[in-house]
């Protein structure tokens, strides 16, 4: 038993079009998010958690949490409003404020490029559908390495490019219509090849990874059926991602999914060696659950042989407690999946999201008993240890969210911070800050340095 490596960044996370607010302020351009038609009863981003405007107070109650690192997104269209050209001078100085107050601080910062914000331009010329965007993306990353680079030494590329392949629909935003989902997903594969391949170049001492959502991927029961469904659900959802990161390569079994399931794509010789050329220092990922796969035979693709061809259909998994939104609960699934993903790539990993969402209450003295997320959290910690001691070298854990803000679907009714903001979906309230009850005890963990999770 080793435990947490010296120097383990214990951190938080957050990304910016859920935090910030000041979706149009300072020169910023619109994204995707700020264009589209919220969620029924939930808040624009507008506002949000007002992060903009009190960053230096919120790095400064991050400080208190204890906090080595704080992983956060810069907003494309906060840096290029329109995707690409000019930089907005604003944009650019408020992350080199926010990262010179994290270092004042001691807190590491760790720089997510795109987390779902595509900048709203781009989107009106075909999003990840035109491979301009490609270009745009590796011009964005060269602006933020050249602002940045002396002081950001972690970087990641695209957050949960999966999740906006598989759920498109949600994430990306913008006209839908047509969209090649997978035609798409290989460009951003590309635009991340690229943008690795340029921080290597012009940052020789920075590091940086993808940010899949991975979820190792079982079968209901122990049939054939199931565990077929299994590896082509891990493979389509999964590896697909890490395998084109890492190896420069696409995964044979969702390569062949894709081809079967008549998505549009195409690869050329020329792109397969931008793939090669970019390459990740490390695998960074975020976890909230395990997934559960059975075989459909409604559902599941089925050759004309008769044989199924993956992937079957997710269902939860009697086995699991769930939250609030049904998500699965599997704390020992954690140290599966960093134990599968180090067994397949062999590369230091840090995880950049993992948390319980929960319907919060702000009690009498302005206290939040969140005892349900100390309870999540210390399962997965523990969990974590266990794959640390069984060798996986885990460097870091951001767990998901740092304080409030908005949730996709959901707005401020879902919660997942140590830090409780003072609003709700229909007012803005007076957005005071306040620790709750898991805020103490995520500062224990980090002063012992994970040894404590009483
Ligand atoms: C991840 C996203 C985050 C965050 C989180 C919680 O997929 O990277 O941006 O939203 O999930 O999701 P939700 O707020 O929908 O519960």
């Amino acid at each position: 038993m080793t435990g947490f490596p010296n120097g383990f960044l214990w951190g938080a996370a957050s990304s910016a079009y859920q935090v910030e607010g000041a979706a149009l302020t300072d020169g910023k351009g619109p994204s995707v998010q700020d264009i589209k038609t919220p969620p029924e009863g939930t808040p624009d981003f507008s506002v949000c958690s007002d992060h903009y405007h009190r960053f230096r107070e919120d790095v400064a109650l991050f400080a208190e949490l204890g906090l080595k690192a704080y992983r956060f997104s810069i907003a494309w269209s906060r840096i290029l409003p329109t995707g690409t050209g000019a930089a907005n001078p604003a944009g650019v100085q408020f992350y080199s404020d926010l990262i010179d107050a994290c270092l004042e601080h001691g807190i590491e910062p760790i720089v997510t490029m795109y987390h779902f914000d595509l900048p709203a331009a781009l989107d009106a010329t075909g999003g990840w559908g035109n491979p301009a965007t490609v270009d745009a993306f590796e011009e964005f990353a060269r602006t933020i390495f050249a602002a940045y680079g002396d002081r950001v030494k972690h970087w990641l590329t695209i957050n949960e490019q999966n999740m906006m392949t598989i759920h498109a629909e949600f994430v990306i935003g913008g006209n839908l219509a047509d969209y090649p989902v997978y035609q798409a997903n290989h460009h951003m594969l590309l635009a991340q090849a690229k943008a690795m391949a340029a921080c290597h170049e012009m940052l020789p001492q920075a590091l940086i990874g993808p940010a899949p959502n991975i979820s190792y991927t079982m079968p209901l029961e122990t049939s054939p059926e199931d565990v077929l469904c299994a590896q082509y659900a891990n493979a389509i959802r999964n590896w697909l991602y890490l395998d084109a990161a890492v190896f420069g390569r696409y995964n044979t079994l969702a390569l062949d999914w894709i081809r079967r399931s008549g998505y549009e794509l195409t690869i050329t010789d020329e792109d397969l060696a931008v793939l090669a050329a970019g390459k990740p220092d490390f695998i960074a990922f975020n976890y909230y659950n395990t997934e559960t796969v059975t075989y459909d035979p409604a559902g599941a693709l089925v050759g004309e042989d008769g044989v199924i061809h993956g992937p079957g259909k997710v269902v939860l998994n009697p086995r699991f407690p769930i939250t609030d939104w049904n998500w699965p609960i599997d704390p020992l699934g954690f140290r599966t999946t960093l134990q599968e993903i180090h067994s397949r790539y062999n590369l230091p990993m840090i995880v950049t999201e993992n948390g319980l969402g929960a319907y919060d209450k702000l009690e009498e003295g302005n206290v939040v008993n969140d005892d349900y997320r100390i309870t999540y959290l210390r399962d997965h910690i523990a969990a974590m240890r266990q794959a640390v001691d069984s060798g996986v070298p885990v460097f870091g854990y951001n767990p998901w969210s740092v304080m409030d803000l908005i949730s996709t679907h959901e707005g401020f009714l879902k919660r997942y911070g140590f830090i409780y903001v003072n609003r709700n979906n229909d007012s803005e309230l007076d957005l005071a800050r306040y620790k709750k009850k898991s805020f103490f005890w995520y500062r224990s963990v980090i002063d012992s340095n994970g040894a404590d999770l009483a």
